[in-house]
């Protein structure tokens, strides 16, 4: 195996930023970085009014990681925020001496589902994502190339000319796998269409990367499916057969993609079909890491993303999973909550008779 690719990590955060929420945003970037195969080499958190224009990290930071990288022989920086395409092209000209790759939090988002995506679906849906992150970025290259070669004036000169092949290159290869996916949309609409007209209840799973989606499906359902402590072991959909004892019936239970904070629009865009059955379940498990510090912001970004997804009158019930791991000193749980463990299975029945409730409120 390859050695992990040293990086550099550079956050800018505001003045008004607490410690503590520097600390939690450099930890979980560091986290993505092992999970796509990185090791951090060095942390860089600034506190700025608002960031450069053409660096985005400024010019004496720019300095200062240089001779960082070229000291411990980095090779990537990662910087996160969503970035300019202008900022990234500039980043890359000043750290060229140590031969340095920058990626933004898309890139690095990006670049993770590339390595953990299986199935044709997914695959397509990142490539997607990618064509309409990195196109303006390469458009932008070809107009500061040929801006560097001094093209004033030169109407139409090669820069512009190969910018503009670029993009309607780029264009198409869009369409194409625009239409490819609809083939698989076609498929999924299909499927729930039947599903509806035999009257299959369908349940399903989202919450942020790492809640113990896939641990859920995994035992409520009887699947073996991969799950892992890493951020994004799931990027595809799943679907499983859940048992409702009220019900003495079943319904058919989804596990998807995980959420994180910051997540590209452009991702969640290019990820409708994977994330259409999520959306259109008749009820929707919300699964909490109960255990996590951050749990109450995490709460809040993925029913955020929930909105944004169009998700507005579906019925979502708040699963707090991995109560086998609350430390004593730990947040409380509201008193009516469903808490459950993946691991030791507690909790498993309430659940089942939560999620049968509301198909069937008279029956409990
Ligand atoms: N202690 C404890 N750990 C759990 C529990 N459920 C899941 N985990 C662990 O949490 C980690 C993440 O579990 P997954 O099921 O992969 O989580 P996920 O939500 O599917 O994550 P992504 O697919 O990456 O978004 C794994 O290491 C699990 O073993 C639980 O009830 N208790
Ligand atoms: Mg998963």
């Amino acid at each position: 195996m390859a050695s992990p690719q040293k990086t550099i990590l550079a956050d800018l955060i505001h003045f008004s930023a607490s410690k503590r929420e520097a600390e939690d945003r450099m930890m979980e970037l560091e986290e993505l970085v092992k999970t796509y195969g990185g090791a951090v080499v060095v942390q860089s958190i600034q506190r700025k009014e608002k960031p450069d224009g053409r660096t985005f990290i400024g010019k004496g930071k720019v300095e200062e990681l240089l001779v960082e990288a070229k000291a411990l022989g980095a090779t990537l920086l990662v910087v996160n925020h969503v970035l300019k395409p202008s900022q990234i092209f500039h980043l890359e000209e000043e750290l060229k001496e140590a031969k340095v790759k920058v990626w933004d939090r898309t890139d690095l988002i990006l670049n993770i589902f590339d390595k953990h995506a299986k199935t044709t679906e997914a695959k397509l849906e990142i490539e997607l994502a990618k064509i309409r992150h990195m196109g303006p970025r390469i458009y932008n290259m070809g107009e500061q190339l040929g801006r560097q070669r001094g093209g004033t004036g030169t109407r139409g000169g090669s820069g512009e000319g190969n910018t503009e092949a670029m993009k309607r290159h780029l264009k198409e290869q869009e369409r194409a796998i625009l239409k490819k996916l609809e083939t698989y949309q076609g498929v999924r609409d299909r499927q729930r269409e039947h599903r509806s007209k035999t009257g299959q209840r369908t349940v399903a799973l989202v919450g942020y990367t790492n809640a113990g989606k896939t641990s859920l499906l995994n035992v409520l359902t009887k699947r073996k499916e991969y799950s892992a402590n890493v951020l994004f072991a799931t990027l595809d959909t799943r679907v499983g057969t859940m048992y409702l004892p009220a019900l003495e019936s079943t319904a058919l239970l989804s596990d998807t993609i995980g959420f994180i904070q910051g997540l590209p629009p452009e991702l969640l865009a290019a990820f409708r079909s994977t994330l259409s059955e999520a959306i259109s379940a008749d009820v929707i498990l919300h699964v909490i890491d109960a255990a996590d510090d951050k749990r109450d912001e995490k709460i809040s970004i993925v029913e955020d993303i929930l909105k944004k997804l169009g998700v507005t009158t579906t019925p979502i019930l708040r699963v707090f999973n991995k109560v086998d791991a609350l430390s004593p000193n730990a947040l409380h749980l509201p008193v009516d909550a469903i808490a459950v463990s993946a691991h030791t299975l507690v909790g498993l029945e309430h659940l089942r008779d939560a999620v049968a409730h509301i198909f069937s409120p008279a029956k409990k």
